[in-house]
C-alpha cells in the first residue's frame, strides 16, 4: 500500500519499498543512508494547513506502516502436485556470491547492480562471480565450501513472456536452511526450514521479458532453530530442490484430499481448495478407472468437501495399485496418481487395510549414492530406494527430516511404507514460540507436500528428544496439530529413554508415549552401550500397549575393514551386532517393525576418527560407493524369513 500510495505522488520522486526510501538516480549502499539523511529533517516540519499533531500521528502511521512493510512476509499457501502443473524450470547454472561477513543485503545484492557508467562503483558482480547448480548443496560441488556455513546469494536472470489471465508463483522444493527470496531486486519474502517446500506469488512483480530472480540462502546453525545446533549429519547448505515457476490460471486448484474415508473401506472422502475463486465454483472430481464422475461445489471460501462411495482396489505393498485422478474446475485441470488404503492401530498391532502388518524397514538420510552430498534427482531416489527393496523391505524410514518430493511419489509406485519427519531432532529451543511455530510450519509443509501419498503412514514428530516437561509440551502442541491437519495417519516419535527396572530388563517409559500412536524405539545395545552379545539376554517392558517399532540400532564399519567379531569397527563386529540384535527384537513386546540405523553411510561433521570415519557415519548396510557390507546380508535374510512366515 505504501508503494502504490508513493507511486501516485509527484514531487519529490520517491519509492517507499520494504520501509527504505530510496531515491531513483542514486546507486549502490549508499542510497538508502543518503536518502534517510536528507529526508528526516524535512519531516520535522508540518505542510502549512496541517495540524503538528495530525502530521505527527500521519508520521507515526507512516513509519509504523513501513516498519511492518520490513517485517519478512512469509510464503503463500503451498501448491499442491508441482509434477502435475504447467511450469518453467529454473533449475541449472545459478551465479553465486559466497557472503561470510554478510554485506549482501546492505551492499544490495538483491538489486544486481552493473555498472552504467565508468565512475560507478558497485562493489559485487554476480556476472562476473562463479556458478552453482541448482539443485544441489554447496558443499560438494566447491571443495573450498565442503564445511561452509553462512550465507550465499544465488541469481539466475531468465526471460518470461507474460500472458493475460495466468498467475505465476515461484516455487522453491527446499532451500537449507533460510531463504530470503527477491525477484526484480523486490522482496518476495522469506521461509525458514532446509527440508519443506514454498511459493510466492509473482504474477505482479514479473516483468515480460527480462527478470532476475535472487535467492540468498543461509545454513548458519542456531540455537533456536530445527535442527538445532548439533546433529548427526552434513549441513548441506544451498538451494537443494528443483526451483521453478508454477502458471496457473485466476482461478486455481491449489490443494486437495482424496484418500478413503477414515475407517472405511467403501467410500472415498476429502476436500478440494480453490484459490482466487469468488463466488461457489464446480469442481469435478473423476477417476476414470473407478467410473467414478463426481460434481463437487465450493463454499465461499473456495473449498468443497465431499464423501461418496468408490468400489477400489486397495493399494498395498503386494499391490501399490495407483488410480489417476482428475480434477478440473473452470479453466484449471490437474492430475494425480492416488492409491487408497488404510490405516490404523489395533491394541499393538498396526493394520494396513485391516490386516495387522510387520513393517520390514530400514532407516535412510536423503544422501546422494556414489556422489555424496544431498539426493535430489530421480535417480538418487531410483537407487536408495531400489536398495531398500532389495533388503526385503516394505517400509522404510526417511530420517530426520522430509526428503524429496520424488522419493515418496517412487515409494507409492514401488509399494514402501513411509515414516516421514520433521527435524526436532534431540535438545532444541523448547521454551521458543517463535521455535514452536517453526515446528508447526515445517509439520504443516510436511504434510501439505504428501497428504496425497498412499506410502506415508506414519508421521514422526521428533527424534531422541530429552524428558522434560517443556519438551512433552512442545510435542503434545505439534501432536495436536497433527491430527487436526490428517486425523488419518499415525503419530509416532523415536524415543530412547529406557529404564532400568531389573537386572536386564528395560522398561520403555518415555511419557510422550501417551501422546504416539506408535512408538519409535532407538537402542544401541552392542554399539553406545554393552556389547552385541549382551542383547542375547536383554528382557524388555514397555509401559504402553502400543505398537512400537525399533527405529534404530547399528553399529560403525567402513566398507572391506575386516578383523574379528569383537573387533571394533570391522565388517565382523556390524555383522555380529545384526546378528545378536535380530534375536533380541523378537522379545520386544508390541515389536511391530524395524528400521535399524542405516542404509548408507553418510557425511557427519562429528565422526572424525582418521582412516574409519574421515567425517562419515559408518553405521550404513552399504557405503556410499555402494558396496554392500556383510551386515547387509544378516538383515537381508532375516526379513526373507519373515517374508517367508507371512510378515
Ligand atoms: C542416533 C541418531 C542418529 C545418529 C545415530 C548414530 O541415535 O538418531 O541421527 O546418526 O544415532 O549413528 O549415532
Amino acid at each position: 500500500m505504501l508503494k502504490a500510495l508513493s507511486q501516485h505522488s509527484s514531487e519529490p520522486a520517491l519509492a517507499i519499498c520494504h520501509g527504505v526510501v530510496k531515491f531513483p538516480e542514486a546507486t549502490g549502499p549508499l542510497r538508502e543512508a543518503r536518502a534517510v539523511g536528507a529526508f528526516v529533517p524535512s519531516l520535522l516540519w508540518a505542510p502549512p494547513g496541517v495540524s503538528m499533531k495530525y502530521y505527527m500521528f500521519l508520521l507515526v502511521l507512516l513509519f509504523l506502516l513501513a516498519a511492518l512493510a520490513n517485517a519478512a512476509p512469509g510464503p503463500s499457501a503451498l501448491i499442491a502436485n508441482i509434477p502435475g502443473r504447467a511450469i518453467v524450470n529454473l533449475d541449472g547454472a545459478w551465479h553465486v556470491i559466497v557472503d561470510p561477513f554478510e554485506d549482501g543485503t546492505s551492499e544490495g545484492f538483491f538489486r544486481n547492480e552493473k555498472p552504467q557508467n565508468k565512475r560507478d562503483r558497485i562493489e559485487y558482480s554476480f556476472d562476473a562471480s562463479p556458478v552453482l547448480y541448482v539443485p544441489g548443496d554447496w558443499n560438494t560441488q566447491r571443495e573450498q565450501l565442503l564445511f561452509y556455513e553462512g550465507p550465499v546469494w544465488y541469481r539466475r536472470e531468465f526471460h518470461y513472456h507474460k500472458r493475460a489471465n495466468i498467475r505465476t508463483f515461484v516455487y522453491l522444493g527446499a532451500a537449507n536452511y533460510r531463504a530470503v527470496v527477491y525477484l526484480n531486486g523486490e522482496k518476495l519474502g522469506e521461509h525458514e526450514g532446509g527440508f519443506t517446500p514454498f511459493n510466492f506469488e509473482v504474477t505482479s512483480t514479473l516483468r515480460d521479458g527480462d527478470n532476475f530472480l535472487i535467492v540468498e540462502v543461509d545454513n548458519t546453525r542456531r540455537a533456536d532453530a530445527l535442527p538445532a545446533l548439533k546433529y548427526d549429519w552434513w549441513n548441506y547448505g544451498g538451494i537443494t530442490r528443483d526451483v521453478m515457476l508454477v502458471e496457473v490460471p485466476p482461478v486455481f486448484i491449489q490443494d486437495y484430499w482424496i484418500q478413503l474415508a477414515r475407517g472405511s473401506q467403501s467410500d472415498i472422502a476429502g476436500w478440494v481448495q480453490l484459490n482466487g475463486a469468488q463466488s461457489p465454483e464446480q469442481v469435478r472430481l473423476e477417476i476414470p478407472e473407478a467410473r467414478l464422475r463426481e460434481t463437487l461445489t465450493t463454499d465461499a471460501a473456495g473449498r468443497a468437501s465431499f464423501r461418496f462411495p468408490a468400489k477400489l482396489e486397495l493399494w498395498s505393498p503386494e499391490h501399490p495399485k495407483l488410480y489417476d485422478v482428475i480434477l478440473t474446475s473452470g479453466t484449471d485441470a490437474i492430475r494425480d496418481q492416488i492409491g487408497f488404503r488404510t490405516v490404523e492401530v489395533q491394541g499393538a498391532s498396526i493394520l494396513l487395510n485391516s490386516k495387522p502388518v510387520f513393517l520390514r524397514g530400514i532407516s535412510m538420510h536423503d544422501e546422494a549414492p556414489f556422489r555424496e552430498g544431498r539426493a535430489f534427482s530421480p535417480e538418487d531416489a531410483q537407487t536408495l530406494l531400489g536398495w531398500v527393496k532389495d533388503l526385503g523391505c516394505n517400509f522404510v524410514r526417511l530420517a530426520h527430516y522430509p526428503h524429496t518430493e520424488n522419493e515418496i511419489r517412487l515409494a507409492d509406485r514401488m509399494g514402501l511404507l513411509v515414516w516421514s519427519e520433521i527435524p526436532v531432532y534431540q535438545d532444541i529451543d523448547w521454551q521458543s514460540p517463535a521455535t514452536l511455530a517453526n515446528a508447526e510450519a515445517q509439520l504443516r509443509d510436511m504434510i501439505a507436500r504428501d497428504h496425497n501419498r498412499a506410502a506415508v503412514i506414519l508421521w514422526s514428530l521428533s527424534n531422541e528428544t530429552p524428558i522434560e516437561p517443556a519438551r512433552l509440551q512442545f510435542l503434545k502442541r505439534l501432536a495436536q496439530e497433527a491430527r487436526d491437519l490428517d486425523s488419518t495417519r499415525l503419530l509416532t516419535s523415536a524415543t530412547d529413554r529406557l529404564d532400568e527396572t531389573a537386572a536386564n530388563v528395560r522398561t520403555l517409559s518415555d511419557p510422550l508415549g501417551e501422546v504416539l500412536d506408535v512408538i519409535g524405539l532407538n537402542e544401541y545395545v552392542g554399539w553406545y552401550w554393552l556389547r552385541p552379545e549382551d542383547a542375547d539376554t536383554m528382557q524388555w517392558k514397555s509401559k504402553w500397549n502400543k505398537p512400537i517399532i525399533v527405529s534404530e540400532f547399528g553399529g560403525g564399519a567402513p566398507f572391506g575393514l575386516h578383523g574379528d567379531a569383537d573387533q571394533r569397527w570391522t565388517e565382523e563386529y556390524q555383522e555380529s551386532l545384526y546378528q545378536h540384535q535380530l534375536g533380541m527384537v523378537e522379545r520386544i513386546p508390541n515389536l511391530a517393525g524395524l528400521s535399524p540405523w542405516i542404509l548408507m553411510d553418510f557425511r557427519a561433521p562429528s565422526r572424525v576418527l582418521p582412516g574409519v570415519q574421515d567425517y562419515h557415519n559408518r553405521k550404513g548396510l552399504i557405503s556410499n560407493r555402494g558396496q554392500r557390507k556383510l551386515a547387509f546380508y544378516v538383515l537381508q535374510q532375516y526379513y526373507k524369513k519373515l517374508k517367508d512366515a507371512g510378515k
